[in-house]
C-alpha cells in the first residue's frame, strides 16, 4: 500500500468516527425531567470528583473544611489549584478546557467569573441540545437507582420521557447492603426477610420487574468490590443467582457487572474517596457459564484485569466487554485497552462510555476518545489494506456504529 493509500485511509476512517452518532452506554446524567440532578455548568464541571481528588493534592486546608464550602468556593479552590497554580496537566483538567473550548469560551484569559457569565446565557432546554450535538452523541444511558430518594419520587409521579434519555436499573444497595435493602423493600411493599427463601427471591424478582417496566430499563446493573467471588454465600452472590438471573431470562435483560471498585479508601474525600482493587475475572467466566441464556455486560476498574476480560470474551459469547471506566479513561490507558480488545475480540465490543456526571462533560469525553479509537481503528484497517482487503466507507461506517454503542444495542436485542 502506498503512503498516499494510507493516509487517505487513515483520513477516512478519522472522518467516519468523527461523524458517526454515539449511544453513551454508561453515564450519571439524568432526563430533563428530573430537574436539578442534570447536573451542568462551570461550577458542576470544576468541581467533579475527579478534580476534587486532584485538588486535595494541592490544598493546605483539612479535608473536613472544603466540604464546609459552598459549591461556588469548592469550585474557586480548584480552580486556583490546578489551572492558576499548576498547569492543568492532567486528563480530567484537560476536559474542562476541551469542553470551553468546544463551546467557544476564551480558555486563555483564565477568568472564572467571565466563564460563570458566558454560562448564565444558556437555559437549561438549549444546553442540552447544544452539548449532544458538539459531543455528536444521539442517546446516553442513565444509571437510574430506586433506592435512591431524590430520584424515586420523579419515576412514582410519572412524566413524559425525552427519548434521548434512555433507563438503567441500578441496583447496588440490594447487593451489597441487603441486610439494610430488606426493610426498603419492606416499606415499598414486597414482602422479603433476611433470609433466603423462595418467597423472597420472588419478592425481590418483583421488584425488579416493576422498576423494569417503570423505567423501561435497558439493562440491569451493579458496581461490585474488588472482592466479588460467584459462586459464593455472599448475599450478593445468592440475589444474583437466584432473583436477578431468572428476572433477567424473564425480560431478555442483560446484566452488566463494573467491577473492582473499592469503595471509601479515602472517607475523608467522600465521593473521591473512592480506590480500586484486581478483581477475580474467574468470577464473571463462571457466570456467564452457569447462565448461558443471560447477557452480561462488563467493565473492570483495574488495569491488569483488562487483558484477562477480553479472554472472557472470547469464551462467552453471552459477555460483552465495555468501557475504559473511570481510572481507566486517560488516553494512553484507552488506546492501549483498545487496541488490545480489537486485537482479540473485533469489533463485538464497546471500546468507550462516558461515565459523566455532568452534561458538558459529554464534549470531552467523546472528544477525546474518538481520535484513539480512530487511530487504533486506522491502524488495523491500514493493515488490513496492506494485504490486498480494502475496507469500503460503507464497511467502515458500518462497523463504527457498532464500535460507538450499536453493537451494543444489538447485544440488548438479541
Ligand atoms: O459506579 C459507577 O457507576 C462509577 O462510575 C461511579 O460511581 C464513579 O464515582 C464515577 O463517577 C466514575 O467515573
Ligand atoms: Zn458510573
Amino acid at each position: 500500500m502506498t503512503s498516499e493509500h494510507s493516509s487517505a485511509l487513515r483520513a477516512l476512517v478519522g472522518n467516519v468516527v468523527q461523524q458517526t452518532p454515539v449511544y453513551d452506554v454508561h453515564t450519571h446524567l439524568y432526563d430533563p425531567a428530573f430537574g436539578d440532578l442534570l447536573l451542568w455548568g462551570i461550577d458542576e464541571l470544576l468541581t467533579y470528583h475527579y478534580l476534587i481528588a486532584e485538588g486535595f493534592r494541592w490544598f493546605d486546608m483539612p479535608e473536613a473544611k472544603f466540604w464546609t464550602l459552598k459549591k461556588t468556593e469548592q469550585a474557586e479552590a480548584i480552580w486556583n489549584a490546578l489551572f492558576i497554580d499548576h498547569s492543568p496537566l492532567s486528563e480530567a483538567c484537560r476536559g474542562v478546557l476541551t469542553t470551553l473550548n468546544r463551546l467557544g469560551f476564551d480558555v486563555k484569559k483564565r477568568d472564572l467569573p467571565a466563564l460563570r457569565q458566558h454560562y448564565s446565557k444558556w437555559s437549561s432546554g438549549d444546553f442540552i441540545n447544544k452539548s449532544l450535538e458538539l459531543a455528536n452523541v444521539r442517546k446516553v444511558c442513565m444509571t437510574n437507582s430506586p433506592f435512591d430518594d431524590v430520584e424515586r419520587p420523579v419515576w412514582e409521579r410519572d412524566f413524559d420521557r425525552d427519548p434521548r434519555f434512555t433507563a438503567a436499573l441500578r441496583i447496588d444497595p440490594l447487593l451489597v447492603d441487603w441486610e439494610n435493602s430488606v426493610p426498603k423493600l419492606r416499606t415499598w411493599g414486597y414482602a422479603v426477610h433476611a433470609d433466603f427463601s423462595e418467597l423472597t427471591f420472588s419478592e425481590v424478582r418483583r421488584f425488579l420487574g416493576d422498576w423494569t417496566r417503570r423505567i423501561d430499563a435497558q439493562y440491569c446493573m451493579v458496581s461490585l468490590g474488588a472482592d466479588f467471588r460467584f459462586p459464593d454465600n455472599s448475599a450478593a452472590a445468592q440475589l444474583i443467582e437466584h432473583a436477578i438471573m431468572p428476572h433477567g431470562r424473564e425480560h431478555n435483560q442483560a446484566f452488566a457487572l463494573m467491577i473492582g471498585v473499592r469503595r471509601n479508601a479515602n472517607p475523608l474525600l467522600r465521593l473521591a474517596g473512592d480506590s480500586l482493587g484486581q478483581a477475580d475475572v474467574g468470577a464473571v467466566e463462571r457466570l456467564c457459564e452457569a447462565f448461558p441464556d443471560n447477557k452480561f455486560l462488563c467493565t473492570m476498574l483495574a488495569r491488569e484485569n483488562q487483558h484477562a476480560l477480553c479472554v472472557a470474551a472470547r469464551k462467552f459469547r453471552n459477555l460483552h466487554v465495555f468501557g475504559c471506566w473511570w481510572f481507566m479513561n486517560n488516553p494512553s490507558l484507552i488506546e492501549e485497552i483498545t487496541r488490545m480488545r480489537i486485537e482479540l475480540i473485533g469489533l463485538s465490543v464497546t471500546p468507550q462510555h462516558s461515565d459523566c456526571r455532568v452534561l458538558d462533560q459529554l464534549i470531552y469525553k467523546w472528544d477525546h476518545s474518538r481520535p484513539i479509537i480512530a487511530k487504533v481503528l486506522a491502524d488495523k484497517y491500514c493493515d488490513l489494506a496492506a494485504t490486498g482487503w480494502e475496507p469500503s466507507r460503507a464497511e467502515i461506517e458500518r462497523d463504527v456504529h457498532g464500535l460507538l454503542g450499536g453493537a451494543l444495542e444489538s447485544f440488548l436485542a438479541r
